[in-house]
């Protein structure tokens, strides 16, 4: 079995227009001035660091936007142009929400069990309603028509629609799986938030939701746990889990105030997964404002080719001398993780998503890896003719205004069309 990130190209309309409520970034960002080049260039960066440590890499693409059709389903009518104007002028807030670049954060696209979790031996994906954030519950649509080209050979994957809408589900970044090594049977950790009376944020991933998406795939009660998040951590704006714990294969790299029952957890842990590891940032050390404010725990815990686990951190985590210190600690401790890499994704950071939330996981078999379809998989010749469209056809930069300019509309367009006829997917085909 072999590891495979999907992260989302960051797309031509990335912008802060704080559409998140408790995600402090998104919020603290919103109406500054963003650089969708230099974004979508920082996320292939990442693309082509881990190309460098010789794991797999695959991409999703960015979605239509501005998504007009969702602007007729709330009654704006005419060609595109006529309708994005007309929304602009009357309810620029749906406009905004129509113009997010949100698809990028594929760790919110889908949930995955891999093959030796699920009773018929094929890895499910569940595609993520995303439907406690209105710019967010657009993007199931289409997030569903990629997973089913990506995915579409029935012999390895089943792609299951997204849930309906009254259960929130975010995928797999409340989302965790623990066993010795990525083929072995593992323990699927479904995280859940609950919203006490006084708490200001919402908690997106709703229990039942987690509940349901473990069902379909036919995960057995013996390899589930259902965790609830910690109310701190919701407060202090961990708004999805990735935000405060990551695991990879044996380890769980985790703050200690990332659980609301932690024992409980990690007892859990100990007795299914006898191999484990956890790796705790403690609150003294570590508090949770700091961890938030980092990203450091939204970093990939990835496994190397040559033994051991390296991180690959926002260079915020670099830049934070508590998180800095605690993380030279850890990686001359005696644990599994062997490197600290850093990466630059600063414009997807302003927007309250780290390296972890910008891609989706999965662990294939050799011949399911064969499987999915190759225009989703990436080397680096097709990072640089990914590159080149990026630097010809990405805005250089959005101002809040500029999101009313028709303009803007048909350069966000044209710049997917450009990318899609690269990769060598036809046009209208999603
Ligand atoms: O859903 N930000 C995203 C960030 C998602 C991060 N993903 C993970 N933690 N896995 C969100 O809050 C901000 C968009 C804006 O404000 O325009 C935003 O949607």
């Amino acid at each position: 079995m072999r590891e495979i990130n999907f992260d989302g190209l960051i797309g031509p309309s990335h912008n802060y227009a704080g559409l998140s409520l408790g995600n402090i970034a998104s919020s603290r960002n919103a109406g500054e001035v963003s650089a969708p080049r230099a974004a979508a260039l920082q996320g292939l960066g990442k693309m082509r660091h881990m190309l460098s440590l010789g794991i797999t890499q695959g991409l999703f693409l960015p979605h239509d936007r501005p998504d007009t059709d969702w602007l007729r389903q709330l009654g704006f009518a005419g060609d595109d142009d006529a309708v994005c104007r007309e929304t602009w002028e009357r309810e620029p807030a749906l406009l905004r929400n129509a113009l997010s670049a949100s698809a990028m954060w594929t760790a919110n696209a889908a949930t995955v069990s891999p093959a030796p979790d699920t009773a018929d031996g094929r890895c499910h994906l569940t595609v993520a309603n995303l439907s406690t954030m209105l710019h967010r519950s657009i993007e199931h649509g289409e997030t569903l028509r990629q997973l089913q080209l990506a995915f579409g050979d029935d012999r390895y994957f089943v792609v299951h629609p997204a849930l309906p809408a009254g259960l929130g589900d975010e995928g797999a970044a409340n989302f965790m799986r623990m066993g010795s090594s990525h083929a072995d049977r593992s323990l699927e950790l479904f995280v859940y938030g609950e919203r006490p009376a006084q708490q200001a944020f919402p908690a997106r991933q709703h229990r039942a939701a987690s509940a349901a998406v473990a069902r379909r795939h036919g995960v057995s009660d013996a390899d589930l746990a259902l965790v609830r998040q910690s109310d701190e951590a919701v407060a202090a704006g961990a708004f999805h889990n990735d935000v405060v714990a990551v695991a990879n294969e044996n380890v769980l790299f985790a703050h200690e105030q990332a659980f609301a029952d932690r024992d409980a957890v990690y007892r859990r842990i100990a007795e299914r997964v006898p191999d484990a590891v956890i790796v705790e940032a403690p609150r003294e050390r570590v508090s949770l404002e700091a961890a938030v404010g980092s990203y450091l725990f939204n970093s990939q815990l990835v496994t190397l080719g040559e033994g051991g686990m390296a991180l690959i951190l926002p260079q915020e985590a670099r830049d934070t001398p508590e998180v800095w210190a605690w993380l030279q600690e850890v990686q001359a401790a005696d644990n599994p993780i062997r490197r600290l890499d850093i990466v630059n994704v600063r414009e997807s950071m302003r927007n309250g998503g780290g390296p972890a939330c910008l891609r989706l996981r999965l662990a294939v078999s050799e011949e399911a890896c064969a499987a999915i379809d190759s225009r989703f998989l990436l080397d680096e010749r097709r990072c640089d003719r990914i590159e080149a469209v990026i630097e010809r056809h990405w805005p250089e930069r959005i101002a809040p205004d500029d999101l009313g300019e028709a303009d803007l509309w048909h350069q966000c367009r044209e710049a997917r069309e450009t990318l899609l006829a690269a990769l060598d997917f036809p046009a209208g085909i999603l």
